[in-house]
């Protein structure tokens, strides 16, 4: 396992637009977008009392799921991974974020035919997890494995089942622990790890924001954050309903990125 620490630093947010009432649902549902703005503010000042700069970008109404701005950049290792998004309706928004990036960051990007979409990656001290899902296609995985190789990091694909993206079933916290929907606790791809369970009843909370000492946890899923803070978090309860409802999480509305701090 690597012996850097990463020390996130900075986020990168996107002001949700009225057009969100018309994001991709699966369920069928539509978010009410006032009371999803008052959501994301919770979710920014969040992101502060965490200690990230926070930037946030105006909301870009032509593309109603585009405060889920996951899914349109990675940075990995002081590296900024444009995706191209499964989501026909979604290939577009990546734009932007390429600009706010290209003076700041190197940058680097998925071509067509491929696909990747950042709520699929998991990004692991020694290597990286892709979910097998409707929105990351195998020329994606592949493309993204020669992205980072000449950064010592494999990426491998792991099946996700009925998930929308990996990160709807787990997230990565830190410290060699993950936290994974109850049916994923098992999973050979965490085996290196000592897995949390989310118990089926809070199967929403499995994905939640780890940032160092911090968790931003969606708030309601009392089982969940009481699991986190035995483990030492000091957890950010933020409500999400709105995004839940476009299957959107604590991980989808920011892009994270930090300094190396050196070894631990
Ligand atoms: C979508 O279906 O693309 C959006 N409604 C939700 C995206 C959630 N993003 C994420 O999990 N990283």
């Amino acid at each position: 396992m690597s012996q850097e620490q990463i020390c996130l630093t900075r986020a990168l947010v996107r002001q949700l637009g009225a057009s969100l009432f018309n994001g991709i649902s699966r369920k069928g549902l539509h978010p009410d977008p006032r009371r999803a703005q008052v959501q994301h503010v919770a979710y920014c000042k969040a992101l502060c009392e965490a200690g990230l700069d926070v930037t946030v970008l105006r909301p870009d109404e032509q593309y109603p799921d585009s405060c889920f701005v996951q899914d349109t950049a990675l940075v990995i290792r002081g590296l900024v991974v444009l995706c191209r998004p499964g989501a026909p309706t979604r290939q577009g928004e990546e734009e932007e974020i390429a600009e706010w990036f290209a003076d700041r960051l190197p940058l680097v990007r998925i071509y067509a035919p491929g696909t990747l979409e950042g709520g699929d990656v998991m990004i692991l001290p020694d290597r990286v997890l892709v979910g097998e899902s409707e929105r990351s296609n195998a020329e994606g995985v592949a493309q993204l494995g020669a992205l980072l190789d000449p950064l010592g990091l494999p990426v491998a694909s792991v099946p996700i089942g009925e998930n929308l993206h990996l990160l709807s079933a787990a997230t990565y916290l830190g410290r060699g622990l993950v936290l994974a929907f109850e049916d994923f606790a098992d999973c050979p791809a965490f085996s290196d790890y000592q897995v949390i369970p989310v118990p089926r009843a809070e199967a929403y909370s499995a994905n939640v924001l780890a940032l160092g000492d911090y968790i931003i946890v969606p708030a309601g899923f009392p089982t969940t954050a009481a699991r986190l803070a035995e483990h030492g978090f000091h957890i950010l309860p933020v409500p999400l309903s709105e995004f839940e409802k476009v299957d959107g999480g604590a991980t989808c509305l920011s892009i994270v990125w930090g300094e190396k701090v050196g070894p631990v």
